[in-house]
């Protein structure tokens, strides 16, 4: 018998935006907030620098090593597809993954160092698509005046304008923007809201499917 609640797969919801919009505050109250309402969730982020290739991202992103900027990319890259059937099986197994940055990150964050944009696109083709994407929108001037920033390699106004561009030009309908300057539990509330019914669509049957779709 299939189609019932018991084999009913988790949502892939994936959270982007500029460095410093909140999206680790976002995802992890996020994360608690499905828990709390009875939903099995589970907190991911890209770049994962526990692996090998996660270290080497790492390293280049505080600036302790260089790369050519092909090559970061499909590093970048390989560390999701080194996720990729992981994540497919908690998928299946009924778990709600929320992505801290994901594949658009990969795309806005190199072609903004002027790489093709669907030279850029081409190695995350067949990782497993989003059900939802939602974009924390947040003027790069105001995330710039947020704590921490200017530490790592890509916090920089002037690239943070053409990354927020770039996002511009990835927006499709699996898309949900929230203003990021409201205040936290607002952003929280709605994000909230956008999930629960992206869960919902997924219990119903919704098939899983692959990027770029
Ligand atoms: N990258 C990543 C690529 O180039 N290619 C890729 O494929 C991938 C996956 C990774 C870097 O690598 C690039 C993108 C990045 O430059 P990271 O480790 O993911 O970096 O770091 P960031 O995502 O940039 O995380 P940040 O720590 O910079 O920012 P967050 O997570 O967006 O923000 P958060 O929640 O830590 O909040 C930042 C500050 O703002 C405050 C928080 O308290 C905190 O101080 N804040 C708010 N203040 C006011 N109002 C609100 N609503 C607020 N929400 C949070
Ligand atoms: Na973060």
């Amino acid at each position: 018998l299939r189609g019932g609640k018991e084999d009913s797969r988790g949502a892939l919801v994936v959270l982007e935006g500029l460095d410093r919009c909140g999206k680790t505050t976002q995802s992890t109250r996020l994360v608690a907030n499905l828990d709390r309402l009875g939903h099995s969730a589970e907190l991911w982020r890209f770049p994962d620098r526990t692996t090998s290739v996660g270290q080497m991202i790492s390293s280049y992103l505080s600036n302790k090593s260089q790369l050519d900027d092909h090559t970061i990319h499909l590093l970048f890259s390989a560390n999701r597809w080194e996720k990729r059937s992981l994540m497919e099986s908690k998928l299946k197994s009924g778990i709600t993954l929320v992505v801290d940055r994901y594949s658009y990150s990969g795309v806005a964050f190199s072609s903004a160092k002027g790489l093709d944009i669907e030279w850029c696109k081409a190695p995350e083709i067949g990782l497993l698509a989003p059900d939802l994407v939602v974009y924390l929108d947040i003027p790069p001037e105001k995330a710039a005046e947020r704590g921490g920033y200017g530490g790592e390699r890509y916090e920089q106004l002037e690239f943070q304008k053409k990354v927020g561009q770039n996002y511009q030009v990835l927006r499709g309908p699996t898309w949900k923007i929230i203003d990021a300057c409201s205040p936290m539990e607002d952003i929280e509330e709605q994000l909230q809201n956008m999930a629960l019914d992206c869960v919902k669509t997924c219990q119903e049957g919704k098939p899983l499917s692959c990027l770029w779709s």
